[in-house]
Order: structure tokens, then C-alpha cells, then sequence
């Protein structure tokens, strides 16, 4: 059954899915709730502190026997052990995969390659720890004896998303006394904008890079070097009490001039965009001090015993993957929708864009075959309930189905008047209106003149996931992004392709190198590229007064 080779619509359960869903493919969430008035309380889940309300899916308990039936005939299972054991499970890069290493508890023991990983993990929390406390009480000063009062994290990609978002998410939990800055893009504003209402004196840079030679945050740190430098008085002694680095690379941190003393390592077995609950979050643990970070890091390992443990039926990263995978591959969604009614929410829906399409966005199986039908959706999203103001006409009334996940707080962690209740009935209103529309009868009934009846008649069947979790908490955010990385390992599971490599970043990588002193050459160069290519050069060059 789980022969690894059968592409995943060669499965048997997939032909029962495809048959299954002929047959319930009229079926309007309307008349499957009526047919189960407890529907709504059936199909839910809860795992530590989140409960999923998956019951306005378009499915029915024979979708879920066999969604549950594809995921063990793709041995999801033993994927999930593989993972968890260390093996080497991201085959193209030959590593292992173990982000939940970074989140296991002390007394934990992992083995890569004969070695237990926790000690190391918390030798580098431990060292965290001590720096953020001393930053953070003003026992680390500056080059000038100030103390350090803005932190600026460089990094790109997975050294950048995970960081601003957590930051953004958990603001509340932050020292308002300290600033916070996030550069990664190789665009020269992004590093004047961010620092150009700061003092070098009082301010600290992360260098966060795994490899240490990622062009952007390279050009970005050497700016950042020259800008602290010079307002520093030119001493290179400076470097060291305002740069510190995150990386796996010691050689290039201190080809850089960054002491490796001030540096803090993680290991190849911790993808990019897996990274933000290791040393890629100093960023996190500066702002909201290592015991809120330690709650994080608790939230996450909840999460992935609860993934690695709990039965499939009844495991809410499972159900949120063979969801979406049902959606996507099934109903033919391109799409997923992520909504948090939650302010605070407002860089999550692009730090998922990474974890979820860098991962599955793929179109070779792990043999090397194509695959045979569709892998990661597109995932995109805004915060309710600014998005209700903008693009969900689409999502009620257009002519895609656009799967949501609305995630949203019971308590809000800023009071104030009505506005808590409002924004939730805003949660629940929306999936209602997505799941069961109104009806042309509905609203003529309303008094709606005929011509108008169908502009205004909301379809409804459209399918969407309620996160619901008590409080905005760093224990809760380590459970969110644990149920997401977990949803998109097990979809990948099943597409049978490999969620850790990335190779797809390369080619316009190794492009712009070439074309960097192209575009930078004193006399006009000879262009090798097509006509479009060459063209667009030689444009750039003459706009830019180059030749
Ligand atoms: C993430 C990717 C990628 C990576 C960046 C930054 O999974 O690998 O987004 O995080 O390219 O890489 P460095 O941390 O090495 O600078």
C-alpha cells in the first residue's frame, strides 16, 4: 500500500475520492447542514489552544474517511516518523529535516548521526538568553558607552519573514523602549528608510544568514557597516559592539569582521523559512525577552506532538493539509485565502506565502517523475477587516472558489469599547455568508426588483476553516505556525515531492550575478542574452547616463 513510487493519483483512495466527489459534487453546504443539525460541533478539532471549525467545507464524513485512507496509502506516517527520527528526508540537499528539534524540551535527546542535537540547541538559547538579557537591562553598550536603543535585523527570505513576522505578532509582548527595524530587500531605500532616524551609537544590527553570502543581505550589511562606521568616528573596533550575526557559516561572520563571539550558529538540518524559532529569531527574543520566547518555542513543540501523535481523523495539521489538498485538487481551488482578524496578524498571510509555496511549490516527485496533478496553491491574504473592504466581492460573488482560513482571538489584547465584538461578529459572518449565501428567492423576498435579483444573490458552497484560539499569546503563535508547517509537510506527503529544497530561487540568481557588471561596466559590453534581455540593458544603461 504505501509503495512510494505510485504516483498519487494512481492511488486507490484517490479513484474513490474522484468517483466520491461525481457524486457529492451538487451537495450545498445548505443542505448538508440542514441534513446534520450538529454538524457545526462535529466537525471541529482542538489541539493545545487552537480549535478549528472545519465544518464549512464542502465534505462529508465518507471525504474525510477517505482523504484519512490517501494520506496512510501514501505513508504519511512513516513520513511524519521519518521526519522526527532525523533522517534525511530532504533528499535533493541531502539533510535531515528538524525544526522541532529547535522547539523539543531540554531534557529531549535527538540523534543526527549519532549525535543529540538538544544539548546544542539550548547551548545556543542559552547563549541568546544572555545576550537579550543584557541588551535588553542596557548592560551591552555601545562603541561610545550608550546603550543600545534600536535593533536592526538584516537578513532576506527565511532570515526575514519569520522575524518581522513574530515581531509584528507579538508586539504586544515587546520592550517599547527598544525600536525594531527589519531590511532585506537590495533595494538601497529599504536600508535608508529604516535607519534614517536612528543614532549608530545606540544602534545594534542582526546579520541574520545562514550561508552568510546571500547577495542582498551581504550589500546590506556592508552598508549598514559604512553607515555605523562613519557615524562612529571610522573606529573598526565599533563593528564589534554593534554587529552581531546569525548563521551556520563562522568563516564568512568573521571574514566580515563580526567576532564569532557574537555569533549565533544553527545547523544545516534548519531550512530558512523553518528558522524562526532558532537563532534567526534573536530579532524576536530581543523584543520580547527570552521567557516570552520560551512560551513560543513551548506553543510549537505542543503543536508537533500533537501532529506527531494524535490519530489522523483527529489531527489538526493533518485535517488542515487533506483539506486543503481536497480543495485544490479536487474542487479545483487555485487558491487559498488566509484572513486574521487580528492587526497584529498583518505580515502572517506573507510569511506563509514563503513557508507554503517555497515548500510545495514544486512539479518533480521525490523519484525525479512529474507529477500528476496540481501541488501548492497559492496562498495570499490582508487582515479582516480590511480585506472584507477590498477583495472579498470576489471571494462571495466571483467566478473562482477561493477556500478561506479566517483565524481570529476571543479576547483582544487591546480593549476597547465595542470594537472586539464587532470584529468577531465580522468572522462569523463572513463564513456564514460564504457557506450559505442568499438565495435569489431571499432576496426577492427582500423586495429587490427583478433585473437586480442577480447582482445580488450570493451563491454560497464556498468553503472556509475558523481558527479560533482564546488569546494572541507567544505559546499561541508557536501553535499556529507549527499547525501551518506541519499542513504543509503533510500535503507534500501526499504529492510525494520534497517541501525542503528550494531550487527553483536559483536560475534568476545566478542570472543577475551576470548581470550585475553588465549593467555596472564602463564601456558598453557585449550582451549575450536575447533580444528582449539586451535590449532592456542597453535602455537601463542609457536612462542611467552609463554610455
Ligand atoms: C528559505 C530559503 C530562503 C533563505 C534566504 C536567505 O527556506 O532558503 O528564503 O532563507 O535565501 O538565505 P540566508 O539565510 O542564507 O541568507
Amino acid at each position: 500500500m504505501n509503495n512510494t513510487n505510485l504516483p498519487l493519483t494512481a492511488r486507490p483512495a484517490w479513484h474513490d475520492l474522484k468517483s466520491h466527489h461525481q457524486k457529492i459534487q451538487a451537495a450545498h453546504l445548505r443542505q448538508l447542514f440542514l441534513d446534520d443539525p450538529k454538524r457545526g460541533e462535529r466537525l471541529t478539532v482542538e489541539a493545545g489552544g487552537l480549535f478549528l471549525d472545519y465544518s464549512k467545507n464542502r465534505i462529508t464524513d465518507e471525504t474525510l474517511k477517505l482523504l484519512v485512507q490517501l494520506a496512510e496509502q501514501c505513508g504519511l506516517r512513516s513520513r511524519i516518523d521519518a521526519m522526527f527520527r532525523g533522517d534525511r528526508i530532504n533528499i535533493t540537499e541531502d539533510r535531515a529535516v528538524l525544526h522541532v528539534a529547535l522547539r523539543a524540551p531540554r531534557t529531549a535527546s535527538i540523534m543526527v548521526e549519532g549525535e543529540d542535537v538538544v544539548p546544542q540547541v539550548y547551548a545556543v538559547l542559552d547563549k541568546m538568553t544572555d545576550f537579550a538579557d543584557r541588551v535588553r537591562s542596557g548592560a551591552w553598550k555601545g562603541h561610545t558607552g550608550q546603550r543600545i536603543r534600536n535593533i536592526v535585523n538584516i537578513g532576506i527570505g527565511g532570515s526575514d519573514l519569520g522575524p518581522v513576522m513574530a515581531y509584528e505578532a507579538l508586539r504586544h509582548y515587546s520592550d517599547r523602549s527598544l525600536t525594531f527595524r527589519f531590511v532585506s530587500n537590495i533595494d538601497g531605500t529599504d536600508f535608508a528608510e529604516a535607519t534614517h532616524d536612528l543614532d549608530p551609537a545606540e544602534t545594534l544590527f542582526i546579520v541574520a544568514s545562514k550561508t552568510f553570502t546571500t547577495q542582498e543581505t551581504m550589500t546590506n550589511a556592508i552598508s549598514a557597516r559604512d553607515w555605523a562606521l562613519k557615524g562612529l568616528g571610522g573606529d573598526p573596533r565599533a563593528v564589534a559592539r554593534h554587529f552581531v550575526a546569525v548563521s551556520t557559516n563562522a568563516a564568512k561572520v568573521s571574514a566580515f569582521g563580526i567576532d564569532t563571539a557574537n555569533m549565533f550558529g544553527f545547523w544545516d538540518w534548519v531550512g530558512g523559512r523553518y528558522s524562526m524559532e532558532s537563532a534567526i529569531g534573536l530579532s524576536t527574543m530581543l523584543a520580547i525577552g527570552a521567557e516570552n520566547f520560551r512560551a513560543m518555542l513551548h506553543g510549537f513543540h505542543q503543536m508537533d506532538e500533537h501532529f506527531r501523535t494524535a490519530p489522523f481523523e483527529k489531527n489538526l495539521p493533518v485535517l488542515m493539509g487533506l483539506l486543503a489538498l481536497w480543495n485544490n485538487n479536487f474542487l479545483g481551488a487555485h487558491t487559498i485565502a488566509v484572513l486574521p482578524y487580528d492587526q497584529y496578524l498583518k505580515r502572517f498571510p506573507a510569511y506563509l506565502q514563503q513557508l507554503t509555496m517555497e515548500s510545495n511549490g514544486k512539479q518533480v516527485a521525490l523519484d525525479g517523475s512529474k507529477v500528476t496533478c496540481d501541488t501548492s496553491p497559492i496562498y495570499w491574504g490582508e487582515p479582516g477587516t480590511n480585506g472584507q473592504h477590498s477583495f472579498y466581492q470576489l471571494i462571495h460573488q466571483g467566478t473562482r472558489l477561493i477556500p478561506c482560513d479566517f483565524i481570529a482571538f476571543a479576547e483582544s489584547l487591546n480593549p476597547r469599547g465595542q470594537h472586539h465584538d464587532i470584529l468577531m461578529a465580522n468572522v462569523f459572518a463572513q463564513s456564514e455568508a460564504l457557506a450559505f449565501g442568499k438565495t435569489a428567492e431571499q432576496v426577492t423576498a427582500e423586495g429587490t426588483p427583478d433585473w437586480l435579483v442577480p447582482h445580488r444573490v450570493f451563491d454560497g458552497n464556498r468553503p472556509s476553516n475558523t481558527i479560533l484560539a482564546r488569546r494572541l499569546t507567544p505559546e499561541v503563535l508557536g501553535q499556529l505556525v507549527a499547525l501551518y508547517e506541519h499542513s504543509v509537510f503533510c500535503q507534500g506527503a501526499l504529492w510525494n515531492i520534497n517541501c525542503f529544497d528550494q531550487w527553483g530561487v536559483e536560475l534568476g540568481k545566478a542570472l543577475a550575478q551576470r548581470i550585475v557588471p553588465e549593467l555596472d561596466a564602463k564601456t558598453e559590453p557585449v550582451l549575450a542574452h536575447d533580444s528582449s534581455t539586451n535590449n532592456l540593458i542597453r535602455s537601463y544603461r542609457m536612462l542611467k547616463g552609463a554610455s
